[in-house]
């Protein structure tokens, strides 16, 4: 009886996900050829949940054009600012059985230049990211240069942005997958970023499991060690890499319809709260983004509902798999 009542949720949750995609979930991420107004923003993309990239909505900032290594240099290269550093370039990730997060470094931004254009060395990946609206702490020098919020968002949503993040790093590396509770206007300065989007009505086939949690120190001699965090609670996070997805682990991860999209130097992306993201991007690209909260409104909550009974099902494992009745 209970394992019936189980596949049957089960069943209800992989059927939810295809019917909310036809619903309203893109084959593609569209393009807008200019910025929308406050109404359209907020009627055609955060109420649907939908994302999009819009052309055209940063050629006024004084960055678009400036924005260069010998600018950046002069303008803030002796500025001090937090850069994570990591072996392989995943920063916050899941490394064999550990919640990894990365080294933390305060290095001058001329510092992190150099390595990027070749005429210094450093051990590991450099990825200036930390997520503390580090261009309004870290870097004031360079706030003339962009707006401080996006006005049409701003209306749209009724509040200002939480954070303003500056974004400068090595082509190796890279976000893992993950979602956040902020509607997020995601402008590329320079160069590319690129983007595996998940809705959040795909969570059932998304795996997540429980992680120690470990900090990479680094050693004078360059090499890296994993130490635990003892004194943290185990984290929950994604292990699956959407770029090469375990699928004998992970089969129903075969269910799930990533969208790939490129944001290429004068582009904002629209990424609506809750979607999953993996991102990748070209080597020192430049970009800045604005984290507005999410409202927890009914959405909000029926996302909660989903996540809880997609936890508690453990939908993603295939070890329970094998007790299921297989109609998925
Ligand atoms: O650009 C990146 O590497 C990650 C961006 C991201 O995860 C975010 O804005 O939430």
């Amino acid at each position: 009886m209970a394992a019936a009542v189980l596949g049957a949720v089960r069943k209800h949750l992989s059927e939810f996900s295809t019917a909310a995609r036809e619903l309203g979930v893109p084959f593609a991420v569209p393009h807008l050829d200019g910025p929308p107004t406050p109404l359209q923003f907020y009627r055609d993309w955060v109420g649907p949940n939908r994302p999009c990239i819009i052309r055209n909505a940063l050629q006024h900032w004084p960055a678009l054009g400036k924005w260069t290594f010998p600018y950046l240099r002069a303008a803030a290269g002796g500025t001090e600012v937090s850069v994570a550093v990591t072996p392989d370039g995943y920063a916050d990730a899941v490394r064999g059985d550990r919640f990894v997060m990365p080294a933390e470094r305060r290095l001058p931004l001329g510092a992190v230049i150099d390595v990027l254009e070749g005429r210094a060395r450093h051990p590991g990946v450099l990825y200036v990211q930390k997520q503390c609206s580090n261009l309004c702490q870290e870097l004031p020098e360079l706030l003339p240069d962009v707006e401080p919020h996006v006005p049409w968002a701003s209306e749209a949503l009724g509040k200002m942005p939480d954070a303003v993040n500056f974004w400068l790093g090595e082509e190796a590396a890279v976000t893992s997958l993950h979602k956040d509770h902020y509607e997020n206007l995601y402008c590329v300065i320079s160069g590319e970023k690129h983007f595996v989007l998940l809705p959040p009505s795909d969570r059932p086939f998304i795996p997540y499991e429980l992680y120690t949690p470990a900090t990479y120190h680094m050693s004078e001699d360059g090499s890296f060690k994993m130490m635990d965090e003892e004194a943290m609670e185990k984290v929950p996070w994604i292990p699956l890499d959407p770029l090469a997805p375990d699928l004998v682990q992970y089969p129903l991860y075969q269910q799930a319809q990533p969208l790939h999209c490129t944001v290429k130097a004068g582009e904002m992306l629209y990424l609506p709260a809750l979607w999953f993201h993996h991102v990748r991007q070209s080597h020192g690209c430049i970009a800045v983004n604005f984290w507005y909260d999410m409202e927890y409104d009914l959405k909000y909550s029926y996302y909660q509902l989903l996540d809880s009974l997609s936890t508690a099902t453990d939908l993603a494992r295939m070890d329970l798999l094998s007790s299921v009745d297989g109609s998925l």
